[in-house]
């Protein structure tokens, strides 16, 4: 059992439309020119660094946009929908992987198989629509009764996937503890992650209720930007590394997990040396926290965390220390940060057996600059927000990825 990071291949539709209330990131961007051909690349340039550390990567694929089968559900097409709902069924939300499911192990579950639930994303108009497509590839990749594949929890139960889950465990083959972070309140915000939905999720997966945690995040951290637990902690192995105010009571949350884990070690981050606001603006607990095949842990940083004095400091600091993380590495993923998704945004962590797994969804270097040489070709090198409207590209997004499906032998994702 190895730990695989699947990524979401930027889409060729990737824009900045600001259809995200609460991420400040997307919010301060909208309107700008996006660049879709730079932002798959610097997609596939973090896969390829991340296989050279010797870690296994796969691949999930952009969704068909426009989603007409969505609009056709909204009783309109892309032609009459007005300019919001447009943008909506554009989005190339999906690169985000880590809200593409929830993921226990099969060493958490009481049948001993390896759970995804597809998460529901229904609390944002253009992500309430992903999860169709994203059970349609969950399902090919993971058809092996090693896995099951469970349809997302039904609304008004909001489920953002692993952005919210962490899970802590010695090995990969070993028990481990997870934890699902939920919001009470957004400082204006909304919550995207409800606690119902935690709960429904752990009993489909079959987790041990002794060894699950269903903890509230903080409602500072929602209301700094925060929406996902992911922009403020993040684990490994037997790591948590997290901010001071990532989370509503971080005291009882410690104590529980030493409890559980008499060899846990949390890294918190004092919000006196890294304020929310640093932490949020540079992305640094959006970085992927890794266990080296060589062991001992790395993080794979946004390259803003270096731009952010406070963060670099700590950083530095941090590695020259004791500590289990030893190691830090830059990506530069600048098209999907200025949308509010990091490193960790851009994957989901699934342990597993690669022999399990449909092998069109792993990836290696060939296939990754076979990929990219595809998007050199097919994906647009701009979009401006007026763009959006024009039918000819609309076409153009249905023929660039229709061209990655081709090469990749998925055309029954069409
Ligand atoms: O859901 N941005 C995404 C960013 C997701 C980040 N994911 C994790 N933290 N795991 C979101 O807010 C912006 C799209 C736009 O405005 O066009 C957007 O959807």
């Amino acid at each position: 059992m190895i730990e695989i990071n699947f990524d979401g291949i930027v889409g060729p539709s990737h824009n900045y439309a600001g259809l995200s209330p609460g991420n400040l990131a997307a919010s301060a961007n909208a309107g700008r020119a996006s660049f879709p051909r730079a932002a798959a690349l610097e997609g596939i340039a973090k896969m390829r660094a991340n296989i050279a550390l010797g870690l296994r990567q796969g691949l999930l694929l952009p969704h068909a946009r426009p989603d007409h089968v969505w609009l056709a559900s909204l009783g309109t097409d892309a032609a009459s929908a007005p300019a919001w709902l447009r943008a909506a069924a554009l989005s190339a939300s999906p690169m985000w992987a880590a809200n593409a499911a929830t993921v226990s192990p099969a060493a958490d579950a009481g049948d001993g198989r390896c759970h995804l639930t597809v998460a529901n994303l229904m609390t944002m108009p253009h992500r309430s629509h992903e999860w169709p497509q994203t059970l349609a590839q969950l399902r090919l990749a993971f058809a092996h009764p090693a896995f099951q594949v469970h349809a997302p929890v039904p609304p008004p139960f909001g489920d953002e996937g692993a952005a919210n889950h962490m899970r802590l465990a010695a090995t990969t083959d070993s028990a481990g503890v997870e934890i699902f972070v939920h919001g009470v309140g957004g400082g204006g915000f909304p919550v995207r992650q409800h606690a119902e939905a935690g709960r429904a999720i752990a009993r489909a997966h079959q987790l041990d209720p002794v060894r699950t945690l269903h903890i509230a995040q903080s409602e500072a951290a929602i209301a700094a930007g925060a929406f996902h637990n992911d922009v403020v902690a993040v684990a490994d192995g037997l790591t948590l590394f997290a901010h001071e105010q990532a989370f509503a009571q971080p005291a009882d949350v410690y104590a529980e997990l030493r409890r559980l884990l008499p060899d846990v070690t949390i890294v918190e981050v004092p919000a006196a040396e890294v304020s929310l606001d640093d932490a949020i603006r540079s992305y640094l607990f959006n970085a992927q926290l890794v266990t080296l095949p060589q062991g001992g842990q790395a993080l794979i940083l946004p390259a803003e965390a270096r731009e952010t004095p406070a963060v670099w400091t700590w950083l530095e600091k941090m590695v020259a220390g004791n500590g289990p993380i030893r190691r830090l590495e830059l990506v530069d993923v600048r098209q999907s940060m200025a949308n509010g998704g990091g490193p960790a945004c851009l994957r989901l962590r699934v342990v597993a057996d690669p022999a399990t797994i449909d092998p069109r969804f792993l990836a290696d270097d060939a296939k990754l600059e076979r990929v990219a040489h595809l998007i050199e070709e097919h994906w647009p090198e701009q979009i401006l927000p007026e763009d959006l409207e024009n039918p000819a590209l609309w076409v153009r997004l249905g023929e660039a990825r229709a061209a990655l499906l081709k090469m990749l032998r998925l055309t029954e994702l069409v």
